[in-house]
């Protein structure tokens, strides 16, 4: 059995991060993830190990192989995992979810330049040009044939390359349709979503993506109130992640618990309801 190592930049803002993220954790691949961050030193230094890669995210098979590019990362994923459901198993819905997301990797540039995004922030109000109204309304016209919530029945990649676009849109207040506004509501409920921006927001911010706009909180789901403390004792003895006995702690409803290191509490923290395997502890009353 073949194992994955995924190079991904910072999860607050690396949108093709998100898309080759999802390809793994939306559908029950298990990977080892490496991060690394840009505009700093250290970014070239880690891509040496995934060469001829240029960008992130890229993918290191246990084969040898390297997968460069966030298409050829899910395409190979789901030729050696047909049964993940990366794509439908109907035809005409899985000939759609390709269309749509060759459609999102070769398109919307103005979006993508006009609008970076940042999971860590949200605006008011944002001006929109006519190019990026124009790309609103193809969003539009592509998201109103639906079938059920997603794009193309269940979970599928099509709906993980649009993830960074709802953000966008949620981010910064883009105006679309009725239709395409519950669209973008699926994606910030969406569990790994949610736990890929619970995890960017315990990274340092980086300023370049920052706008001068207005600001308002997150459009998400509300986030539980939690917070770090300094000690235990803790409800769990072990992590809820990794099985490791627990030396951060974290309080949320008058309870303390446990996590084995300061990502795994942190992550947590910005969003305790994202990650199921918290949420076992966090139900069951000590
Ligand atoms: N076509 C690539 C695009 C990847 C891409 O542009 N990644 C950005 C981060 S979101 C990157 O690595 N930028 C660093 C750089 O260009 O130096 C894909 O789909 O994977």
């Amino acid at each position: 059995m073949n194992t994955y190592d995924l190079l991904i930049g910072d999860r607050s803002y690396s949108s093709w991060s998100l898309r080759g993220w999802l390809a793994f954790r939306a559908f029950g691949i298990p990977v080892n993830i490496h991060t690394t961050r840009f505009y700093q030193d250290g970014f070239q230094d880690d891509l040496r190990p995934y060469y001829p890669a240029k960008t992130v995210p890229v993918v290191k098979c246990s084969d040898g192989s390297i997968w460069t590019d966030s298409v050829a990362i899910y395409e190979e994923l789901h030729s050696r995992h047909p049964e993940a459901g990366l794509l439908p198993s109907n035809p005409v819905h899985r000939a759609k979810a390709r269309s749509l997301i060759a459609e999102m990797h070769a398109g919307f540039g103005t979006l993508r330049s006009d609008c970076p995004m940042n999971t860590r922030t949200a605006y008011r109000e944002t001006p929109v040009s006519d190019m990026l109204m124009a790309e609103l309304a193809r969003l539009d016209m592509l998201w109103s044939d639906r079938q059920g919530p997603w794009l193309c029945g269940d979970y599928s990649m099509a709906d993980a390359f649009y993830a960074p676009v709802a953000a966008r849109i949620a981010a910064y207040a883009l105006p679309v349709s009725p239709s395409s506004l519950d669209y973008v509501e699926q994606h910030l409920q969406h569990a790994e979503f949610r736990q890929f921006r619970a995890m960017g927001l315990t990274q340092e911010p980086q300023g370049f993506y920052v706008r001068d706009h207005p600001t308002k909180p997150w459009p998400g789901p509300t986030i539980m109130n939690a917070k770090a403390v300094a000690s235990g004792p803790s409800e769990n003895a072990t992590c809820p992640y990794s099985g490791d006995p627990v030396t951060h702690f974290m309080e949320l409803d008058g309870r303390i618990f446990g996590f084995c290191n300061a990502f795994c509490r942190d992550k947590t923290l910005y969003d305790a309801a994202a990650w199921p395997q918290f949420m076992t502890i966090f139900n069951t009353r000590a």
